[in-house]
């Protein structure tokens, strides 16, 4: 996958030099190319914003720097769709693929795992970061006619910028691509992956400060373990994420998942349907 980040602060991307996506990089899984937005300034102050049209508080990133900059980062021309075929030597590029431009802002649509597996199968992926009260809506509206514009929120709180959250998706979305995770089976079990918080975990010794590992994770019975990891999540949904549970699709539970949740004191709508 290839990435291109735009920022008035490239060393903020500094960490993606570091661990995984440091070795990702490194292992050419993953090319990422942080460029400076005043790269594409003429003036001699370097001007990247101005006052808001309409008035209001702080300033707003003008457009011509950010259309120069997704000028030269979005190919005008997208392929129709991806060679069948990979070429049988890899080039020392990835090829352009069609490419996505993501604008990381506290207005857009909210950040899931669901939109991680999304962008971890693009070719090609533009962040543009904002800083003060924003960029100019032209820009997006523009590249909207030669690219996938998406507005994404990490959250709903305010950062100063999008550099952070560019750090966030990246992370998220890189340990998707094949071979980034050392070991697959860590996307299987763990929180998101089926619409539930992921389960308590121990390890050595089995018994710490007096306090001991539960029982049945020593048990051997594999059956049991996965029925109490069952449990547990739903149950830690329930406490910390009931708007996960109750969006859940139909079917999703069980009997004994009704009864565990009832059990807990987390009566099921419409639990009398259930398999
Ligand atoms: Cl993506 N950017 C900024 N500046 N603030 C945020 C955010 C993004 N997501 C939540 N807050």
């Amino acid at each position: 996958m290839r990435v291109d980040i735009v920022t008035i602060f490239p060393e903020y991307l500094s960490p993606l030099d570091l661990s995984l996506i440091g070795r990702a990089r490194a292992a050419g899984q993953l090319h990422i190319t942080v460029h400076d937005l005043r790269r594409w300034t003429h003036d001699v102050h370097r001007t990247v914003d101005d006052t808001p049209y309409g008035g209001g508080p702080g300033m707003v990133m003008r457009p011509e720097p950010w259309g120069a900059a997704l000028d030269a980062l979005v190919p005008a021309e997208q392929p129709a769709e991806r060679p069948a075929e990979p070429p049988p030597e890899p080039p020392a590029e990835p090829p352009p693929g069609p490419s996505r431009v993501i604008v990381p802002t506290p207005a857009g649509s909210p950040f899931t795992q669901a939109m991680a597996h999304e962008l971890a199968a693009e070719d090609h992926l533009v962040f543009a970061c904002g800083r003060y009260e924003g960029i100019d809506q032209r820009v997006f509206d523009h590249a909207a006619a030669r690219a996938n514009v998406s507005e994404i929120s990490i959250g709903d709180y305010v950062l100063f910028g999008g550099e952070v959250a560019v750090l966030v998706i990246l992370e998220t979305v890189s340990r998707l691509l094949p071979g980034v995770l050392g070991n697959a089976d860590s996307l299987v079990e763990e929180s998101h992956a089926d619409g539930l918080l992921e389960t308590p975990v121990y390890t050595k010794p089995a018994t710490w400060r007096g306090l001991d590992v539960p029982e049945v994770l020593r048990s051997g019975d594999h059956a049991r373990i996965a029925r109490w990891r069952r449990d547990q999540a739903l149950l830690r949904t329930a406490v910390r994420r009931p708007d996960l549970l109750a969006a859940l699709p139909p079917d999703t539970l069980d009997k004994r998942d009704v009864a565990v949740l009832t059990g807990g004191g987390f009566p099921v709508p419409g639990a009398d349907m259930a398999k």
